[in-house]
């Protein structure tokens, strides 16, 4: 697999400015067809002020130091005082650029997302001691313990954000129909109820559908299986230092391996604002399970 098969280069240059219609034709059937959106020109500069942000002594014993758009809340750091503020306002400002990039680049889509947390990951991925489950090394897909999406897609923004021109060493795997055709077997349907049980004591933010369920045995079924991240179709691209792509992590396969200081934006799609709602991996695992998972 050539890493060219699974990435779609965009000229796009602007945060804000309106997307060409070539630019937006091809982010739709790019994105929908399981793709990553690269823009090699699109930067996140930062002001000269906010160098005292790049450190990983702003993390506590987080990855990542998250900002909630909609609460104003940071989470994961010990900044405190101005330093806070500064992050605050860094994350802020990266989150409402995401937000324009995303509603520029695919319109379809921007009355339906719903914004969920920035993210900006000051540390170096290469060399970090972390379980397997949270081992972001691994080829994986997304899915969150705590936050279902009951069937939504997860959309991601990354810009990296190195100052020092280093790169994020990624590897991209295969169709998200054959990862999941390979695993199907092993995931098993939750209990009725134990989605709403998970709510009640709080391990969840809201009833973990079957959906949430079987993505997240579907994630650690993939990190776990050391001949499936051996040898299973996935190819490896470093996105420079002042590029950014975006991409649903729910279902390209995706392992960063490498690199250090990077923005993240998450949003949510309900499947019913998709081009082709037949590819989400909502509708595949359901096909694959022979009922409704929501
Ligand atoms: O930090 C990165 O480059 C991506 C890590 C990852 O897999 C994720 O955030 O889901
Ligand atoms: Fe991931």
């Amino acid at each position: 697999m050539s890493p060219c098969e699974k990435l779609i280069n965009l000229a796009h240059l602007e945060w804000t400015a309106p997307a060409s219609a070539d630019a937006v034709r091809a982010s739709s059937a790019g994105i929908e067809g399981g793709k990553v959106l690269f823009l090699p020109e699109l930067g996140f500069d930062s002001e000269p002020r906010e160098t005292a942000l790049f450190t990983p002594a702003i993390l506590g014993s987080s990855k990542n130091a998250s900002f909630d758009p909609a609460t104003g809340r940071l989470g994961g750091t010990t900044a405190t005082g101005s330093d806070a503020e500064l992050l605050r306002a860094f994350l802020r400002r990266f989150s409402d650029a995401a937000a324009s990039l995303v509603g520029q680049l695919l319109p379809r889509y921007r009355d339906a997302l719903t914004r969920g947390r920035a993210s900006f990951r000051p540390a170096e991925i290469a060399g970090r001691a972390s379980s397997w489950r949270k081992d972001d090394t691994r080829l994986h897909v997304d899915s969150f313990p705590a936050t279902p999406t009951a069937g939504r897609r997860i959309l991601r923004v990354f810009s990296n954000v190195n100052p020092d021109g280093k790169v994020r060493a990624w590897r991209v795997g295969g169709e998200f129909e054959s990862v999941a055709r390979r695993f199907a077997g092993g995931l098993s349907l939750p209990l009725p109820g134990s989605g709403y049980l998970l709510a009640l004591v709080r391990v969840t933010k809201s009833p973990r559908s079957a959906y949430d369920a079987l993505m997240l045995q579907l994630h650690d079924r993939m990190k776990g299986d050391e001949e499936f991240q051996r040898a299973s179709p996935q190819s490896a691209f470093d996105f420079p230092a002042g590029s950014t792509w975006l991409a649903f992590t729910d279902e390209v396969s995706h392992a960063a391996f490498a690199g250090q200081y990077q923005l993240e934006q998450t949003f949510l799609l309900p499947v019913s604002a998709m081009e082709y709602p037949e590819r989400s991996p909502l509708r595949i695992l359901e096909r694959l399970k022979g009922r409704r998972l929501t």
